[in-house]
């Protein structure tokens, strides 16, 4: 990056020391991901220049022969994969894919949303009431049962009582398979557009460690930089049962996209999912999507004989959630604990949590970026050691209930946790054992 630090010495100096902070910590917030040298390389480079609206052979703008090559390379790979007749791969990502969705097929404060609720691992755009799709559609939402899965007879209860116009099934914190086939017939017996969200489980459908949803539902959207490891980007795939629905469903889809919602498509984006979806076309892409699922499991095991209380009791995939009230510590006080270790987790609400989303009784971690690493088994007896020690160690902290304690409360948290002699102990073995394990 010679020229960046020419041009512009302090964002060069953030991004190398952004590059060293991801080579020393533990990436274990289950969304994130390393791309490869090769997708982060095309990211970079003159694509980024071209302004390209519409479809390949239909664009409003001249110079784009080859930038058509690009982006039909970029679907045929989709479809191959995936086993769609149509895709858009156009999407900045999966909220203005979900609201693509919502904008080709509903009516605005007239339709009805089936979405998993966001305090039980739902997204955002999947019917929030703090969300446009919460704000312009009439939201119905399912809650997960007192065992943290789905119960797939109040969905069917919900959908019948309700008749809503889409179905979405998928979620951004949910451990176990999704039972699509389910839910295919939930939406059929309502006549509804069933959409399955997989942006966190892209990879792992692509690398056989969890179902398809591709036979049971009419569209599948998926973010492309989470399991699947491409770049920051999104997909809209309509299925041939989609199109047995709605013969009109593609077009719908592609005219929500542009010119209904975006402008240009980030050319550079679209040449890097292509190649993505060339990686994961691969051999070696299907042992890392089972090495993501058997690390997570290991875990799972580990964190259970520590008494940790795993939500659903374990996982089938990439992520674990982790109700922490049995050992007293509130989630956002252990992710901030052990991001001071070098174990970078998330704070997440759980089911039914009594807390505020600031302050949630959880944490969310999951297997995909380190496995890129090379991380096995083994190491993941480690790392389940390290999450105890930490929790451990900062066992006597305790969250104040009233809030104008809080601010204060943070502050000095912070300044006793930084200073913490086994948590920097156990950054610094995080840290080696991070030397062993290059990023891509
Ligand atoms: N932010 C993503 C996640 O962490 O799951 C969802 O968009």
């Amino acid at each position: 990056m010679k020229n960046l630090k020419a041009v512009d010495p302090q964002i060069y100096k953030l991004v190398k020391e952004e590059e060293k902070r991801q080579e020393d910590v533990l990436e274990m917030i289950p969304s994130e991901n390393y791309a490869s040298k090769a997708v982060l390389e095309v990211l970079g480079s003159v694509l980024n220049n071209k302004y390209s609206e519409g479809y390949p052979k239909k664009r409003y703008y001249q110079g784009n022969t080859l930038i058509d090559d690009i982006e039909i390379l970029a679907q045929e790979r989709a479809k191959k994969l995936f086993g769609v007749p149509h895709v858009n791969v156009q999407p900045y990502s999966g909220s203005p894919a979900n609201t693509a969705v919502y904008f080709a097929l509903l009516e605005p404060f007239k339709s009805k949303i089936l979405g998993l609720s966001l305090a039980f691992g739902g997204h955002l755009t999947h019917g929030s009431p703090v969300s446009f799709s919460g704000k312009y559609f009439k939201i119905i939402p399912y809650n997960l049962d007192k065992n943290g899965l789905i119960n797939y007879d109040e969905v069917e209860k919900l959908a019948l009582k309700e008749r809503p116009n889409i179905i979405v099934c998928g979620a951004t914190a949910y451990p176990r398979i999704i039972d699509f086939k389910r839910f295919g017939e939930i939406a059929d017996k309502v006549e509804a557009y069933l959409l399955a969200d997989v942006s966190h489980i892209a990879g792992l459908i692509i690398g056989g460690t969890h179902p398809s949803p591709i036979p049971y539902v009419h569209i599948v959207m998926t973010t492309t930089h989470k399991t699947l490891r491409g770049p920051r980007g999104a997909m809209i795939m309509v299925t041939e049962k989609g199109l047995k629905k709605d013969p009109e469903l593609a077009g719908k889809i592609d005219k929500a996209v542009f010119p209904g919602l975006q402008g240009g498509p980030h050319d550079n984006q679209t040449a890097a999912i292509a190649v993505s979806l060339l990686e994961a076309s691969k051999l070696e892409f299907k042992k890392y999507s089972e090495q993501v699922v058997k690390n997570a499991k290991v875990l799972a095991e580990e964190l259970t004989k520590s008494r940790f209380n795993l939500v659903s009791g374990g996982t089938d995939n990439h992520l674990l959630l982790i109700d922490l009230a049995n050992k007293k510590i509130n989630g956002a006080l252990a992710a901030y604990a052990l991001e001071v270790a070098g174990i970078v987790v998330n704070k997440n609400a759980v089911p039914n949590d009594p807390m505020p989303p600031f302050y949630p009784s959880g944490i969310r971690l999951g297997t995909p970026a380190i496995t890129t690493r090379g991380i096995k088994e083994k190491e993941m007896v480690q790392i389940a050691k390290w999450i105890n020690d930490v929790i451990n160690e900062i066992s006597s902290e305790v969250l104040p209930l009233d809030k104008a304690k809080r601010s204060e409360f943070w502050k000095d948290f912070k300044k006793r946790v930084e200073k913490n002699k086994k948590l920097l102990e156990i950054k610094e073995e995080v840290k080696t054992l991070c030397s062993k394990f290059s990023l891509p």
